[in-house]
């Protein structure tokens, strides 16, 4: 059931990145930015999007362009994630890292191109919403991208390995590096759904707690799970001396945290009724997760 919705949504946003490129000019960077975004990926930040959007009345229509932009912002994390200089890692998706099969430096450029291109399609004049929302989520989504945001958490990833770090800088850190792209999820379709600041700020946390616990579920993974479901190396976090919940706290004390923070993330969502069930079933398929 999740895996046909999440398919679904990953076809929608793969058409939308299809015919926005067509549009462009041609350069010799759109193959490996399409490798990149497009091929393959749960895309579950945008089923995250549509989910919460269904509990606000926010139309799909209105939604796509922030699916996209998320999408490629991810991606190009992801593309710089696994060059040499940072996690070094051969394989994502269950292909070749795009650095192995374009080369270093079309990946460091395909990368920032799609970090780029994540701004033009929300700020793109046909994009249907009012010029203050674009404003107001492009200037977060930069907040969320930068050193405040994704880049400033891998930064303090690749700080903390090897190093004895507290629990909450680990989850300071996670908050950052996985945390920050799902808190744009949720604040950005509060904008568009016209909420008010306070809502803002109590979705921002919300995204925040969810992308904490899809990165400990991550964590989980590489520890427990099949490269060849996940498409990508397993068993890497404790090679590389990587600072987890998982290492610090143990298999059982990590769980059970993750497994408290689910129940508190589905508890907040229980006001909204039967119309945050498609966000539920996302949050927990989100812990139960095999790839
Ligand atoms: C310079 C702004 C800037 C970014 C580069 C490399 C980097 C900074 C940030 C990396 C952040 C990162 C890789 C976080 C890990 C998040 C994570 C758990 C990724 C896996 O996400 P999935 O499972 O992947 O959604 P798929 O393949 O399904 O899309």
């Amino acid at each position: 059931m999740i895996k046909n919705k999440l398919i679904k949504n990953a076809n929608k946003v793969d058409k939308f990145l299809i015919n926005y490129l067509k549009k462009q000019k041609k350069s010799l960077l759109v193959k490996p930015m399409k490798y990149g975004v497009l091929s393959g990926g749960k895309k579950i930040r945008s089923t995250i999007i549509f989910d919460l959007g269904k509990i606000f009345n926010v139309s799909e229509k209105k939604l796509i362009n922030i699916c996209a932009a998320v999408e490629c912002i991810h991606s190009y994390s992801l593309i710089h994630d696994d060059l040499p200089c940072m996690d070094n890692d051969k394989m994502r998706r269950g292909k070749p890292s795009t650095h192995i099969k374009f080369g270093e430096a079309s990946a460091v450029l395909a990368g920032s191109s799609l970090l780029t291109l994540a701004f033009e399609i929300i700020s793109e004049k046909k994009y249907l919403i009012n010029s203050k929302m674009k404003n107001e989520i492009i200037e977060f989504l930069a907040s969320c991208s930068g050193h405040t945001g994704i880049a400033g958490g891998q930064e303090l990833d690749l700080k903390f390995e090897n190093k004895n770090m507290k629990i909450n800088q680990i989850i300071d850190m996670q908050k950052k590096k996985t945390g920050k792209l799902f808190n744009f999820c949720l604040y950005a379709v509060g904008v568009i759904a016209n909420k008010t600041n306070k809502d803002k700020k109590y979705l921002s946390n919300l995204g925040e707690e969810i992308g904490l616990l899809f990165q400990l579920a991550d964590d989980f993974l590489d520890k427990k799970g099949s490269k060849h479901l996940l498409g990508k190396p397993v068993k890497k976090d404790n090679k590389k001396g990587k600072s987890t919940l998982l290492n610090l706290m143990g298999e059982k004390k990590a769980y059970l945290y993750a497994n408290n923070l689910k129940k508190k993330i589905l508890r907040k969502l229980e006001k909204h009724g039967k119309k945050a069930k498609d966000l539920t079933s996302t949050i927990e398929f989100i812990l139960e997760r095999k790839f």
